[in-house]
């Protein structure tokens, strides 16, 4: 039974660290930055060095793939792959694990002529973290991107995606030409950390993914008035701070309270405006986003919490705008990709687990076109999103296999 090289995925996945490194590790790479336009030319390097056909689309999305330089009906494939973007300060594995694994298959399987009746592709997705807009290269391949709205599309720090995108070399209004044609993809699966601590806590080598989580974002601004942090008697403040602080902590607590067991909520952005420790906060702006695998629940938090901001606002005197950013669809995973990866796992010997992803992935916009499915490995201590994520090298190789012998159950006739 074939199996991949995992010195040669180690050192793939340490030399990809470099490109946006952090002095005390951990790696910051935004889509569309220097680091990760000089990443998406190393891969694109490494892909064609291992023999693959190598493509890039209009939304920068880059592809690898055996035997065909296109996705076309007449040729459906099996695509594998993940996004090389990371967040702020993040690991070195989410998303890179995905990519680098899909390539070191298709690389695998080149090498050791194992027949296999479709073409493989490996694709790295633009800007899976959403600075820009969540999701956004699968969303334009699988058709799902609001032309209409990408002038507006922008970072929390008012970097605008036509900008971002015009600096890397591409024209943010032909994102909308990646769109795939349909029937070109017959299945997709992708390798990822569970950026939790449940599969490492149960002992369980792989997680097939059953659902994955929508997540919904949500600028809200509170507008007071800014004064004099000293002569203004505090009867008389109408503290925009003081009412978005009052407004998080209300909405944890209802979200816990009255979500459901999965539901999450986080305020990752805080922009106090003037911004001066002798002003009383005229203006404080939240990103406010939350998550749950069931839309239903996910909706109804969302008219409960906007509720909220406007009870609160009152209660401070002060007005509050609400302005959707993104919101993006919890995805069941295709049963076909979890029954074969389980089939697979068995004749590896590995343990597996089902269960939701708490994360958002491009595999969830995939399975709006595609049979998709998603295999998981245990995060150590369940960390993700910060310097130290990190995976045991033997369950990046047990999962790499596992995404091996996967694509080559699906790339069968
Ligand atoms: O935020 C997420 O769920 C994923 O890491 N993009
Ligand atoms: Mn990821
Ligand atoms: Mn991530």
């Amino acid at each position: 039974m074939i199996s991949i090289s995992l010195p040669r995925l180690t050192s793939r996945i340490n030399t990809l660290a470099r490109f946006g490194g952090l002095p005390g590790g951990g790696v910051t790479r935004m889509c569309w930055s220097p680091p990760h336009e000089e990443a998406r030319a190393w891969l694109l390097g490494e892909m064609r060095a291992a023999g693959l056909e190598t493509w890039v689309d209009p939304a920068g999305n880059t592809f690898g793939a055996t035997g065909i330089r296109a996705l076309l009906p007449e040729t459906p494939a099996i695509v594998t792959g993940s996004h090389i973007d990371t967040v702020p300060e993040g690991g070195i594995l989410d998303g890179a694990l995905g990519v680098l694994a899909g390539l070191e298959c298709i690389q695998t399987i080149t090498e050791t002529r194992t027949r296999h009746a479709r073409p493989l592709v490996v694709a790295a997705w633009s800007d899976e973290e959403g600075r820009y807009g969540s999701l956004f290269g699968s969303r334009a391949f699988c058709g799902m991107l609001e032309d209409a709205r990408i002038d507006e599309m922008a970072a929390v720090d008012g970097v605008r995606l036509v900008d971002a995108m015009a600096r890397a070399g591409f024209d943010a209004h032909r994102a909308p030409e990646a769109r795939v044609p349909a029937r070109a993809v017959d299945a997709y699966v992708e390798l990822h950390i569970e950026q939790g601590a449940r599969l490492e806590e149960a002992g369980i080598p792989i997680g097939i993914v059953e659902t994955i989580v929508g997540v919904r974002r949500s600028r809200v601004v509170f507008k007071g008035q800014a004064d004099h942090a000293g002569t203004t008697p505090m009867d008389r403040r109408r503290d925009a701070f003081l009412a978005s602080a009052d407004y998080a902590l209300h909405v944890r607590e209802h979200v816990v309270a009255r979500g459901s067991k999965a539901s999450v909520t986080n305020f990752g952005v805080v922009h106090v405006h003037p911004g001066a420790s002798n002003i009383v906060p005229g203006r404080a702006e939240l990103v406010h986003e939350m998550r749950d695998p069931d839309v239903a629940v996910l909706e109804r938090l969302a008219a409960e919490t906007a509720s909220l901001a406007r009870e609160v606002a009152g209660r401070h005197q002060v007005g509050v705008d609400i302005q959707p950013m993104s919101a993006t669809i919890p995805a069941p995973c295709s049963p076909r990709i979890q029954a074969v990866i389980e089939k697979v796992c068995a004749t590896l010997g590995l343990a597996t687990r089902r269960l939701y992803s708490a994360a958002g992935h491009d595999a969830q916009n995939l399975a709006r076109i595609t049979d998709s499915g998603m295999i998981f490995i245990p995060s150590l201590g369940g960390r993700s999103h910060r310097v130290d994520e990190m995976s045991d090298w033997p369950a990046i190789e047990r999962g790499a296999n596992a995404l091996l012998h996967t694509l080559l159950a699906l790339a069968v006739d």
